[in-house]
């Protein structure tokens, strides 16, 4: 019941556990409404010991709005709004870079749910960065001056072509993808659509420039930026254990998964919610 959902923050930037509740029941209105206003906060929910089915873990996701399908990644047989992400030696992670998640599309996913599946025995552990605390961080002058900037996003940034069209039916996949993906631009500093609060919107993943800029400045700011978001004091570590689901802020959030324990597997199950276009 929602009634006994408790929370406790991991840290004053980002991340709260969230105990009192089995994600496999369908999510009553009060319980979704408790569990929107955490993620506001905390931008980061985690959840342990949730043994999800892909189906219920869709209709979790499915309670806080429409599911992207993603152009990349398969998915789990017969639940395409699953992706799976089983990796090891032979299917290498790269998800180990600082990132949002699809910024390089006009409407970025507003959040995401990834459950452990496989887990190596150690390791695999995932990081999240609040773009908030980051912008909150910078001095005055430096705010001010990204104020107003905007930054091109360009999937082709994290999945290239050397790695992600070597079969020809990747080849088929990844030319698709990219002809209905071609690089977006979005503001440097968003406004959180529900909060209001403002947050670095620039990720190492997929930002290649910004607009305004020369480009030697454009790369000289921008690569100050993805190390600033990564400050420890803008962080969270979560170490998985089987079964343990995160459900994270896409909107003002990074995120790094750690590439440690090859070559060992690991498989998560994600499903990402639909958002709408960053201001
Ligand atoms: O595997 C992970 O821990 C995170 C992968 C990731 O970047 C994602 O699910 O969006
Ligand atoms: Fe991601």
């Amino acid at each position: 019941m929602s009634t006994s959902l408790t929370l406790q923050a991991l840290g004053p930037a980002i991340g709260a556990l969230v105990s009192g509740i089995d994600l496999r029941d369908p999510l009553g209105d009060a319980a979704h409404d408790k569990l929107l206003g955490a993620l506001l906060r905390h931008h980061v929910l985690f959840f342990e010991n949730q043994p999800v089915t892909p189906q219920q873990q869709r209709d979790l996701a499915a309670r806080f709005g429409g599911l992207h399908i993603y152009p990349i990644y398969p998915h789990v047989a017969e639940v395409p709004e699953i992706i799976v992400l089983d990796t090891d030696a032979k299917n290498l992670p790269d998800n180990d870079n600082w990132h949002t998640d699809v910024t390089f599309i006009e409407t970025p996913p507003m959040g995401a749910l990834l459950s452990a599946r496989l887990l190596p025995p150690s390791g695999g552990d995932t990081l999240w960065a609040s773009g908030i605390a980051a912008f909150e961080s910078l001095s005055a002058p430096l705010r001010r001056m990204l104020d107003g900037l905007t930054a091109e996003h360009d999937m082709v940034k994290s999945f290239p072509a050397h790695r992600f069209a070597r079969t020809p039916d990747e080849r088929v996949r990844w030319d698709e993808a990219r002809a209905k993906n071609p690089p977006v631009v979005h503001p440097v500093i968003r406004t959180h659509p529900v909060s209001g609060l403002r947050g670095l919107f620039v990720n190492e993943g997929f930002t290649t420039h910004i607009v305004e800029l020369a480009a030697k400045e454009s790369d000289a700011l921008l690569r100050l930026l993805f190390e600033h978001v990564a400050k420890p004091e803008h962080t969270v570590r979560w170490r998985w254990k089987l079964h343990d689901l995160a459900f994270w802020d896409n909107r003002l959030t990074q995120h790094y998964a750690t590439a440690d324990y090859l070559p060992d597997r690991r498989v998560m199950h994600r499903a990402a919610v639909l958002g709408d276009k960053p201001f």
